[in-house]
């Protein structure tokens, strides 16, 4: 089997061509949008027959290629069905295999570092594909986008560290220049996870890592939910409609409603906070009645939000909640609007906050 490990210097990413040289059908894991002329030069050099492009989650640090390959050399693009994005032409789940030519790689779930993560074996080549779910010497951090401490500590030992110790193991990033390590290297010396790390040690490690968010989630979420293409080319949008409420457009476009209406009118609307789920409950509370689903799961929860009413989204100050009526607007959702400057101007108006762990139906799927 042909064989290449590229990487993206700006975030740290690793990309994975893999080919049957026989019928040069090849896929690719986890490529970087900004590296698309590179790796399609590669394809092309190389006279492979591009089939698959493959995302082990729905990356947080930089944009994919996923759409823009399979624009190129009409490659199916694949993602679990677990990730909220149902952008790609095929949502994968534990123990399918993806084939090419004579070759084929086993899809292993191994959420915790996102919701929707997927490591991919291959199994005659004796290696795997651990995505974020396992790093060298370290994993993926259990922060955001659904992630769970407790999920990922059972994914790595189940699925990952259950291998056969020369299996080697191939991350999604490294930080210091690291390409490569095995099931036997991890056990030994990954210090999160390895020598039988309790799940109470793990979780306390992880609850202390305090790491600053990516930089560039804010784009590299919504974007990758569409398969990194630009959101109108992958959806049906909407014209807002502003019948239901006085709106107001800023300058970014966004719609936004204002917290002296939305307190007139909150059983008329759908509240949706857009926050994360520590923020939600945390000291600044939330507006009595509103849902929570993170911005990153929001295009994932799409199906089941009603059209019948109009969608209000909130969060901290505005920001966040600004993108999401972007994206509901570009989902097909015409009656949205987004309340300006968030819960910290409803409550600067004194208006009714919430506080505490209210957990409601949205918050539980995942
Ligand atoms: N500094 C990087 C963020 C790095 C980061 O948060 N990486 C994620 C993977 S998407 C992670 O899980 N890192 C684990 C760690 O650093 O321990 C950036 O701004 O893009
Ligand atoms: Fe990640």
């Amino acid at each position: 089997m042909l064989f290449r490990q590229l990487f993206d210097q700006d975030s740290s990413t690793y990309t994975y061509l893999l080919a049957d040289e026989a019928t040069r059908k090849a896929l690719i894991i986890d490529p970087v949008f900004e590296q698309v002329e590179r790796d399609s030069t590669l394809i092309e050099e190389l006279e492979l027959e591009l089939v698959w492009a493959l995302d082990t989650h729905v990356h947080a640090d930089h944009v994919t290629s996923l759409g823009l390959l399979s624009q190129r050399f009409k490659a199916r693009t694949v993602l679990s069905e677990r990730g909220g994005a149902v952008c790609a032409d095929r949502l994968v789940k534990q123990g399918d295999h993806i084939e090419f030519g004579q070759h084929a790689i086993e899809v292993r779930e191994t959420p915790g570092h996102t919701s929707g993560c997927v490591s991919f074996l291959d199994a005659s080549g004796k290696r795997a594909f651990t995505g974020d779910a396992l790093l060298i010497r370290g994993c993926g951090r259990t922060d955001f986008q659904q992630g769970s401490a407790e999920t990922l500590y059972r994914s790595v030992n189940e699925q990952i560290f259950s291998l056969p110790d020369d299996t080697l193991l191939y991350p999604a990033h490294d930080y210091r220049g690291r390409t490569v390590t095995s099931v036997a290297e991890e056990k030994r010396l990954n210090p999160r996870l390895g020598r039988g790390k309790s799940l109470e040690e793990f979780s306390r490690i992880m609850g202390e890592l305090n790491l600053p968010y990516p930089r560039k989630m804010d784009v590299a979420v919504p974007s990758n939910l569409h398969c990194g293409v630009a959101r109108a080319e992958s959806s049906n949008p909407a014209r807002l409609d502003r019948s239901w409420a006085p709106i107001s457009v800023t300058a970014a476009g966004v719609p936004e409603v204002h917290s002296d209406w939305l307190s007139e009118h909150l059983a008329e609307v759908l509240l949706l906070d857009v926050r994360e789920p520590d923020e939600f409950r945390g000291e600044l509370g939330h507006i009595r009645g509103a849902d929570l689903v993170p911005l990153g799961a929001l295009s994932g929860r799409a199906a089941a939000l009603p059209h019948d009413r109009p969608i209000v989204t909130v969060c901290r100050s505005g920001g966040r909640s600004g993108k999401a009526a972007l994206q509901l607007l570009d989902l097909g959702f015409a009656r949205v609007g987004s309340l300006a400057g968030g819960t910290r101007a409803w409550a600067s108006r004194a208006l009714p906050i919430e506080y505490g762990s209210a957990l409601r139906a949205t918050d539980r799927q995942g």
